[in-house]
């Protein structure tokens, strides 16, 4: 029988519905429509248990046995004793696995484990376990990594990771550890208890919950931690993750995940947003660690006070935290660090390194819902010209459609896609159309068609294809959990297959949480089934990442896999950065949610994500004029820099607010234009070690305490350091520079500024307070284009900011900006070194690199040295036995700079080639 959720509701209901969310462009969250943990029954049923209350688990049967440990777990509040494999990755990776014993008569369904998300190599990373160390009876040990042992308690169950050589006792100098406070509790499947109720009732929805209970608890303790970071997405101004529970924490909610559509969410609130990465990091001054719960059931996560247990006796440097989720099985991962990078290292070795993105998208985007028509992408495009403003990429939303069937186009407003994208491409830029994934349930819509016959939808509790309600009205989902539907929707991205698209047509996939107008908390109900049996409940927080991934694969195959794609997602997992970037959703145009797009997207960063930001100007409402400037400024440091709007919202394209303001803006997008050489190298940096463009300041200073916290400041690369404005008229602003003995020097005066201290500056309306950290080059590109792509064979700038030592260094990666080649060795990756008064270029190359070469004629046309005593006045090119003049010069190559530096001038030296260049 069909539960409720999934009768078709009223149609008068849903069209009121319909018009309600077309009309509601400026409503506040809507809290009432969301569950809190007291509305969740196994969040309520684990977050209050007192500790060691519930019978304890103890560890039986230990063996070694397929490379790993191998165990039974058993307590007298489960009826069959649950498996427990441990196993050991290279580079300090622990993994720890719960699950019940399916092999038991009659066999128990097979519990949820979340498919593609880990690298299929990984296997070939384990260590293979072979002995256990001698150890304390009751206690099983083994070799983790060095200078790290994993700790295994029978009695009662505990596992934790410790440095070696600290003593007989096990439990002493540790750096993480689960089940310390015995919360552990996996309910298991069972048949129903006469009597027993099993539907769960939210609002007008039930879910039948088939399976009965099924949740997982488990506590996990951080040690030698000042603060926790991670579990996005979240919406909060506190880069740490503020405790939810225990002493000083007034009632307050635990952190979810659940990916959900969320109208103007709050800029602080634990509410789960639209993406969820069930993975956490710890720093303190000693260490880092990091854990992930591979689970893509609904998660809450509670981060306790210091004294949450006994408030007579807290702890400090001590974090504990309790991990609830509503299904799936334990597939956790402990990572030892011990540095903060050696855990996102570890983590993305995992998960994956976010993939090269084209050079294009790293750029500046235009978007809005929705422009019009041709006539209105031609006046936008051209309106970029005119006003001398870089752009790469022209978005069209979801209007641009033949209505909301994705792959068509309203050919009245749309009649000559392909020309138009042409225009564009003309100019080198490129065009974005969006993608969603409820497809319209109309017999003459050929996917909705091809889908249906071969039953490629999710299906709803009774086995029907799951009939929602979103904008296309009556709608399904493709199942993409089932591979074979992933490569049938790749497909239909073949420039056959989707008429109007050309290669400079790039996708934007929104509302894959999935957003469900009518469905429980706006998305799919939980009993909602999918390929193989699995409810949607187990693999909701991986819906978009399997949508974004077959996008991906599309747009991969279109180009015989020799073209990189570029997909925007909104829902997102573990494991999304291998596919692309994704945004925070719909933001507001106001000051706090200007603030709070810095925390989010560098805690993006920490999880993986390296490719994300915020919509530039806030999406709901329109931003006062200095919002929207402020915004560009703060946004052209962003990872992913698009501009984006509601459809009610005035028009806000940069030049729209006064000359002024169009300068202002102009300025801002031009500064992450010069900067695309250095970003474009730090995504080279995150797609071969995972380690984030944007970065936290303690993830490059992780001894400096003062940085733990900072939210408002953050560094690109390990060069940079930015600090937003988020406030109306601001007139000074205090600026932390982290470091010891070393200077920073402001970024658009060169003025040099000591580390450690915190400075008050007067603020400016042309831009924010940006350093370059000495010590450091940072290669950029001053000439201005129309768009990246027009900037390819333009010469370079070098900035050097010598420390102390008059020395400095900085790499710069190039490659052909779109094409795979790079994999084979199709790139130059130089790195630059200035040290007693010589600069010289070398190539860092692996020796694995790969056979293709990339040969590039760009040239240096200026090298700037901030912090260089007068004196020098010419530079030599020692390989080439040339001179050429040192002379005070401008900052930057624009009329108006006053000159500040010593700059070499047009010592035209190759990047390609190995030059040193002495000066005297
Ligand atoms: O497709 C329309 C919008 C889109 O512009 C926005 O960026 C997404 O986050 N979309 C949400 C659906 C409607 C939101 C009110």
């Amino acid at each position: 029988m069909a539960s409720p959720v999934t009768q078709a509701p009223p149609l008068l209901l849903l069209l009121l519905l319909f018009v309600f969310l077309l009309t509601s462009s400026i409503s506040a969250w809507k809290k009432d429509e969301f569950r809190n943990c007291n509305q969740t029954p196994f969040c309520k049923r684990a977050r209050f248990r007192k500790p060691h209350s519930l019978p304890p688990f103890t560890v039986s049967d230990v063996s070694l046995s397929d490379g790993g440990l191998s165990a039974r777990l058993v307590s007298s509040e489960v009826p069959r004793p649950l498996l427990l494999h441990l196993s050991v990755y290279h580079g300090g990776i622990l993994r720890l696995k719960i699950d019940e014993d399916s092999s038991t008569d009659p066999p128990s369904r097979q519990r949820f484990q979340v498919p593609d998300v880990l690298l299929s190599d990984l296997n070939d990373r384990r260590l293979w376990l072979s002995r256990l160390s001698s150890s304390s009876p009751g206690f099983s040990s083994f070799y983790l990594a060095d200078g790290f042992e994993a700790v295994l308690r029978h009695d009662p169950f505990e596992l934790s990771i410790r440095r070696t050589g600290s003593g007989s006792d096990p439990t002493q100098d540790r750096i993480l550890s689960l089940n310390s406070h015995g919360l552990f509790d996996f309910e298991q499947l069972r048949s129903k208890n006469d009597g027993e109720e099993w539907e769960e009732r939210f609002r007008s929805h039930t879910d039948s919950r088939p399976y009965g209970p099924q949740s997982i608890t488990l506590d996990v303790s951080f040690y030698d931690a000042d603060f926790v970071y991670g579990i996005p997405e979240h919406a909060s101004t506190s880069l740490a993750l503020r405790p939810t529970r225990g002493p000083g924490v007034d009632d307050s909610e635990p952190y979810r995940l659940f990916n959900l559509d969320v109208f103007e969410y709050i800029h602080e609130s634990p509410f789960g947003l639209y993406g969820s990465i069930p993975f956490m990091i710890s720093h303190g001054e000693r260490s880092s660690a990091g854990f992930f719960w591979l689970n893509s059931a609904e998660m809450q996560i509670d981060v306790l006070a210091p004294g949450w247990d006994d408030p007579e006796s807290p702890v400090n440097g001590r974090i504990d935290t309790l991990w609830m989720s509503e299904a799936g099985i334990v597939d956790a991962f402990f990572f030892v660090g011990p540095g903060p990078k050696d855990v996102i290292r570890q983590y993305t070795s995992l998960t994956g390194t976010p993939s090269m993105p084209p050079e294009f998208a790293i750029a500046y985007h235009q978007c809005r819902w929705n422009y019009r028509d041709e006539e209105d992408v031609a006046a936008v495009d051209a309106g970029f010209d005119e006003h001398d403003i870089p752009y790469d990429v022209l978005w069209l939303d979801i209007e641009h459609t033949d209505g909301k069937r994705y792959f068509t186009w309203d050919r009245t407003l749309f009649p000559t896609p392909e020309e138009m994208q042409k225009k564009l491409a003309d100019k080198g830029r490129k065009m974005v159309t969006i993608v969603d994934p409820h497809i319209k349930r109309d017999d003459s819509y050929f996917i909705h068609k091809e889908a249906t016959e071969k039953g490629y939808y999710v299906k709803d509790a009774s086995g029907k294809d799951y009939d929602g309600w979103c904008w296309p009205g009556s709608s399904s989902y493709l199942d993409m959990l089932n591979p074979e539907i992933r490569e049938w929707w790749a497909e239909k991205f073949s420039l056959e297959n989707y008429k109007g698209s050309t290669p400079t047509l790039y996708i934007w996939n929104d509302m894959n949480e999935p957003s469900v107008f009518n469905g429980p908390e706006v998305t799919m109900p939980r009993d909602a089934v999918h390929y193989g049996g699995v409810e949607h409940r187990e693999v909701h927080n991986a819906n978009g990442y399997f949508f974004h991934m077959a996008t991906a694969n599309g747009l991969l195959k279109r180009g015989g896999g020799k073209v990189r794609p570029f997909v925007l997602s909104r829902a997102f997992f573990a494991g999304s950065q291998r596919y692309g970037a994704v945004w925070t959703g719909d933001n507001s145009a106001d000051w706090d949610q200007l603030r709070v797009s810095v925390p989010m997207t560098v805690t993006l960063g920490l999880t993986g994500i390296a490719f994300s930001g915020a919509d530039v100007g806030g999406f709901f409402g329109n931003p006062e004029t200095e919002l929207l400037v402020r915004w560009y400024q703060v946004g052209a440091y962003y990872p992913f820099f698009r501009g984006h709007a509601h459809h009610d919202t005035k028009r806000r394209e940069p030049w729209l607010f006064g000359e002024r303001n169009t300068a202002l803006m102009r300025e801002a997008i031009r500064t992450r234009y010069s900067l695309l050489p250095y970003y474009y190298t730090l995504f080279r940096e995150a797609s071969v070690s995972g380690v984030p463009v944007m970065r936290p300041l303690w993830l490059e200073f992780p001894d400096d305490k003062e940085a733990y916290n900072n939210a408002d400041a953050f560094m690109i690369g390990s060069s940079l350091l930015v600090q937003g404005i988020y406030e109306e008229k601001q007139k000074t602003v205090s600026v932390y520079l982290p470091g010891k003995k070393q200077s920073w020097y402001n970024l658009k005066s060169g003025v040099a500024f000591a580390a450690g201290m915190t400075h008050k500056l007067e603020v400016s309306e042309d831009g924010i307070p940006s350093f370059q950290r000495a010590g450091t080059i940072i290669p950029r590109r001053d000439r201005f284009r129309r768009s990246s792509s027009q900037m390819v064979n333009d010469p370079y700038t070098l900035v050097i900011a010598l420390n102390s030592s008059l020395a400095a260094e900085g790499d710069l990666y190039v490659d052909d900006g779109k094409s795979y080649d790079f994999e084979q060795g199709a790139y130059i990756h130089r790195r630059f070194i200035f040290y007693n008064g010589k600069l010289s270029s070398s190539s860092i190359r692996p020796s694995n690199a790969g056979e293709k070469k990339f040969s590039s004629d760009c040239v240096i046309e200026r090298i700037i040295f901030l912090g260089l005593p007068n004196g020098p006045k010419r530079a030599l090119i020692e390989t080439e036995n040339r001179e050429t003049d040192i002379e005070p010069g401008p900052l930057v190559l624009r009329s108006g700079s006053s000159p500040r530096a010593l700059v070499v001038r047009k010592p035209n030296l190759r990047i390609a080639d190995d030059w040193t260049l002495k000066i005297f």
